[in-house]
């Protein structure tokens, strides 16, 4: 299900589609999600210039004719000038290496590369190991479903309610008057969002304001409620207060105190890693044929033909679902096996950690470029927004080349280290190193730890890039 709320958060580059598509809930579900993405490949014939179940395995710049050789999976090899990878920030499934899993004899799905015609779980013992933002939806509809569910947590998050319901008319209507200047909005504020901006900071203001502050939010549901305060992100004891208000509501929701304690999360500053957000997670713990396995206290230690063993006990399982995650950011075009000038492979430039200008251009890997790739704000503004505004940036950019008569932009390697470096330091003015996330890579094993995205704000970035480009693309070399 979409985290966020679905009219902010659909496309807006075609005013008729704003205008004729109708969400039905206020955050549509995947089914939903999907019909509107047909729909937009249908409304502008996009299928005719797609090939479905293309995966790329090579990608090689060839130095003597400047151009780029892509190798398909099905055989097809293309020659062409420019590429731009749209593979997404979260596509590459992370599978763990979980000791003796090749043992365990029942079904295994994982949530990153689900069946596309979904999964019956009536009257069946499901296993669920992880608790990120896809374990914690899927377990909230397993739980619904199946006859025992066993959640195997090792961290706890925190889940914020969304107060899902349907969309109401009213509040369509006032949105689809109102696109133009909602759309403005979001492309000047830091998340890529239509919201106001945080009143005040949760350490300057009394204890009465700042309750009802944290209310005011949480009622509005989902990513807003991080908008309640100044400081959440930067001060660790604001921080704290907010965490503690979501620690005081898992209390109340969850009835047995022992799984309470043990699904409050301590380890990390609230909003640090991804928040999963959902309106039954906690109460799905009510339901007497669900339990919680907190794996710091008790490993898994073996599998068994259905059995999965832990420390303290053993479970008979028909289905195990992994909600384990992606090899993030960087990962989607590191598996495209992408080599640039003189041979380089992209997974030797970035073996310290991504380099990058913008997340836009790779200095080595001329024309190049990478919608919402590492070091860009991505994954920490509102998608389809950032997706656009690339998109948008990258379109203009070839239109400056064929009126130039240019045949390459590659970024230079001073605007490329300028840029590594700026967006490291940003990230290191904030909470956020105090996790680990897969914002940090740190769920891949081996992966260099660092912040794959621009935290500077999304308005901000997107000033400085038009700026770049109005000035001739300033830090990128043109030939
Ligand atoms: P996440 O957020 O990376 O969550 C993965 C979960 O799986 C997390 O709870 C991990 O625990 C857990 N995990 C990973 N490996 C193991 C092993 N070996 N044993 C036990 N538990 C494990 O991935 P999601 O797919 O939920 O979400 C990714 C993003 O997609 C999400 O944030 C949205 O933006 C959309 P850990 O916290 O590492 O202890």
């Amino acid at each position: 299900r979409c985290d966020c709320e679905s009219y902010y958060y659909s496309y807006s580059f075609s005013e008729e589609l704003q205008q004729e598509w109708s969400w039905s809930l206020r955050y549509s579900e995947q089914p939903e999600i999907l019909r509107y993405l047909s729909h937009v490949a249908d409304r502008f014939d996009l299928r005719r210039h797609i090939r479905f179940s293309a995966l790329v395995n090579a990608a090689t710049f060839d130095d003597a004719t400047g151009l780029w050789t892509v190798k398909v999976s099905n055989g097809d090899t293309v020659t062409t000038r420019f590429i731009v990878t749209a593979a997404g920030c979260l596509s590459e499934i992370q599978r763990p290496d979980i000791p003796g899993i090749e043992k365990f004899s029942s079904k295994i799905f994982y949530t990153a590369a689900w069946p596309h015609d979904g999964v019956d779980f009536a009257g069946k013992q499901v296993g669920v190991i992880g608790t990120g933002a896809s374990g914690v939806q899927a377990i909230s509809r397993i739980g619904a479903q199946a006859k025992k569910l066993i959640v195997f947590q090792r961290t706890a998050n925190f889940v914020i309610p969304v107060w899902n319901a349907p969309m109401k008319r009213d509040f369509e209507t006032w949105v689809k008057n109102h696109y133009h200047e909602i759309r403005a909005r979001c492309l000047a504020s830091p998340g890529g969002v239509p919201f106001d901006p945080p009143e005040a900071a949760a350490l300057e203001i009394s204890a009465d304001k700042r309750r009802a502050l944290l209310e005011k939010y949480w009622d509005r549901g989902g990513t807003q409620f991080f908008g309640a305060f100044t400081d959440t992100f930067s001060k660790i004891e604001a921080n704290e207060m907010m965490a503690d208000f979501v620690r005081a509501y898992i209390r109340r929701v969850v009835k047995d105190p022992a799984t309470a304690e043990t699904l409050v999360p301590h380890d990390h500053p609230i909003g640090t890693k991804r928040p999963p957000m959902d309106d039954e997670y906690y109460a799905t713990f009510n339901k007497s044929h669900v339990s919680l396995v907190d794996l710091r206290k008790s490993p898994i230690t073996d599998f068994d033909g259905r059995m999965i063993h832990t420390k303290s006990a053993s479970h008979e399982l028909d289905v195990l679902v992994l909600a384990t995650g992606f090899d993030a950011i960087t990962g989607p075009l590191l598996a495209m096996n992408v080599q640039g000038r003189n041979g380089i492979a992209l997974r030797d430039a970035w073996f310290s950690g991504a380099t990058t200008y913008l997340g836009l251009g790779i200095a080595g890997f001329p024309n190049l470029f990478t919608v919402t790739g590492p070091l860009s704000p991505s994954v920490l503004a509102n998608m389809p927004t950032a997706v656009e505004q690339h998109v948008d940036w990258i379109a203009n950019c070839l239109s400056y080349m064929r009126d130039h008569n240019l045949a390459t932009i590659e970024a230079t390697d001073d605007a490329q280290k300028a840029w590594t470096a700026h967006v490291a330091e940003i990230a290191g003015q904030t909470l956020y190193p105090r996790s680990n996330s897969w914002y940090f890579g740190s769920n891949v094993p081996g992966k260099p730890r660092q912040f794959g995205v621009f935290v500077g704000g999304f308005g901000a970035y997107r000033e400085r890039c038009d700026a770049i480009a109005n000035d001739g693309y300033e830090g990128f070399s043109l030939t």
